[in-house]
């Protein structure tokens, strides 16, 4: 029986953050197995942000050597570079065409960003869930692993598929979503109430998977949490909680057991200990990561073969959605 199909993807625009590793990398690679995955860099998404051409050619790569250094295996996983396979943009236009003004107005990563790219309110950030609904549904994907934030551009994905299925007869799988209950949503060190971020302007409010030691242990210190003093697990000490969430996924350690053995404790020895924590935890990536950049040869070689597995699955649907609409062959 053919393996149900995975996929997803995070955008090449700034390095990555424990809450990429948390709420999306790390539990792609236990899928690996089970499922037959696509990892995308989504490079097209990153432009709708204004980027420098030369640092975006380096965060691509360097994208690629984390997911791998975090244990996304090639012989396993097909990774591959979003604009190496032009029918993602090809299928984006058709869907487009089926997509509504009014919902794409509503999506809050939408209002978010163009609240803070005033300057540059392109019509590459309002669309851009309909990009990612073509990324997904290109691969007949089953699963979407993601953090919380992407939800509403999943259900898009769902809405899309259902909208084109019944216009033109069933051509897409519909998506399911998978989100953890715990790391779904790493909120941001400085203001414990917004997600942490890899484009926040304050680098303290995250952590990023290639920041050195000294750098974790200050950024962790520094950390805001409040003026109540007890270890506790609660939506009244939301700082707190958000890292004790860090500590208990790098650990593996349960919550309930982190707060008894802190409890009674000030936050200075339970933030040294994370800061170990989290430092042990990624420790191990940031050794692969630097062995793999000094291999560009073979990161090259894992994104031509990747693209080219992508773009063969991708082809045939969208073979199969131009035909639906009505387009004549060549
Ligand atoms: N704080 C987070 N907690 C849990 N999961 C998160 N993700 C992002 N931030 C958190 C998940 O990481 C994947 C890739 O995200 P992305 O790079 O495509 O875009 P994003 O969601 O917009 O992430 P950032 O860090 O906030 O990027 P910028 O600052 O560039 O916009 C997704 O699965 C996401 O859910």
């Amino acid at each position: 029986m053919d393996k149900k199909v995975v996929f997803s993807g995070v955008q090449p625009s700034g390095k990555l953050t424990i809450g990429n590793y948390l709420g999306a990398i790390k539990n792609w690679v236990e899928l690996q197995d089970e499922y037959d995955c696509y990892y995308c860099i989504v490079d097209l998404h990153a432009i709708t942000i204004p980027q420098v051409p030369k640092e975006l050619r380096r965060s691509t790569l360097e994208v690629l050597a984390l997911y791998m250094a975090c244990g996304i295996d090639p012989d396993k996983s097909t990774i591959f570079i979003q604009s190496h396979v032009p029918a993602h943009t090809e299928l984006t236009w058709v869907l487009n065409t089926i997509s509504y003004m009014g919902q794409l107005g509503r999506m809050t990563q939408y209002k978010e960003k163009s609240r803070r790219s005033e300057e540059n309110l392109n019509a590459g950030l309002f669309t851009y869930p309909v990009l990612m609904a073509a990324d997904i549904l290109l691969y007949q994907t089953d699963l979407v692993p993601v953090g919380e934030d992407q939800k509403q551009h999943l259900e898009l994905a769902r809405d899309l598929a259902i909208r084109f299925n019944n216009k033109y007869s069933e051509t897409f799988k519909v998506p399911e979503p998978g989100i953890k209950d715990v790391g779904a949503k790493i909120m941001s060190l400085q203001s414990p109430e917004a997600k942490m971020s890899k484009s926040d302007a304050d680098e303290n409010a995250y952590i990023l998977l290639l920041d050195d030691k000294d750098t974790i242990r200050r950024k962790i210190k520094r950390a805001v949490t409040d003026s109540l003093g007890t270890i506790a697990y609660n939506d009244e000490q939301l700082g707190l909680k958000n890292l004790i969430e860090i500590y208990s996924i790098f650990s593996g350690e349960k919550i309930p057991s982190i707060v008894n053995k802190y409890e009674g404790q000030g936050y200075g020895k339970f933030k040294e200990d994370l800061a170990e924590v989290v430092i042990d935890g990624i420790s191990n990536i940031q050794e692969k990561y630097n062995y793999l950049m000094d291999n560009k040869d073979y990161l090259e070689k894992i994104y031509i073969k990747g693209a080219e597995k992508a773009e063969y699955q991708a082809l045939k649907t969208l073979r199969k959605v131009y035909k639906k609409v009505g387009f004549l062959p060549r």
